[in-house]
């Protein structure tokens, strides 16, 4: 499996903390992926609209031979599974979103698949947990992890307690 994976997760709707539980179960589930390692679970506020609960984040590292568009088609499924409304719109509450925020290094600007992930260099809700599991991480285009997190200019979000 030859392609390394970042993956996002996040939840803020029916049990939160189950439903990112049950995502990293349903990701290592999936064939041809195996999952190398999962960051622990951030309560964090929401960014966007603040009328919606806190939210539950992780991030994930996978090994894959899925291609791109068949991983996302593959998490699209499992959000699919766990009740994913669309119609909340893009800003609104949601029980399960998963992205794919680092591909090996590709760069793409494809709207599908725009990698990195575009909030990736931003959010501190990805930031954090993407340092906890890979200090060493390097990404394409992009600053170390370390200077993102700096320039964020905000502190870690809590972890969940489960
Ligand atoms: N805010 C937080 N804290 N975590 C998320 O995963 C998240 N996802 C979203 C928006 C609505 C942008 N806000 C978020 O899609």
């Amino acid at each position: 499996m030859p392609n390394h994976v970042f993956i996002g997760l996040g939840s803020n709707l029916s049990n939160p903390v189950q439903q990112i539980v049950n995502a990293i179960q349903d990701i290592s589930a999936l064939e041809q992926c195996s999952l190398e390692l999962a960051s622990s679970l951030y309560e964090t506020p929401p960014m966007g609209p603040q009328d919606q609960p806190d939210y539950i984040n992780a991030v994930v590292k996978i090994s894959t031979s899925l291609k791109p568009y068949q991983l996302l088609d593959a998490l699209q499924g499992i959000e699919n599974q766990h009740g994913r409304s669309r119609d909340t719109g893009r800003w609104g509450a949601r029980t399960l979103d998963l992205d794919i925020l680092l591909y090996d290094d590709i760069v793409s600007h494809d709207p599908r698949l725009t990698l990195p992930h575009p909030g990736l260099a931003s959010r501190a809700f990805v930031l954090y947990p993407l340092f906890e599991i890979d200090r060493q991480l390097k990404l394409p285009n992009l600053a170390t992890l370390q200077q993102l997190i700096e320039e964020l200019d905000e502190a870690p979000p809590r972890i969940a307690h489960q």
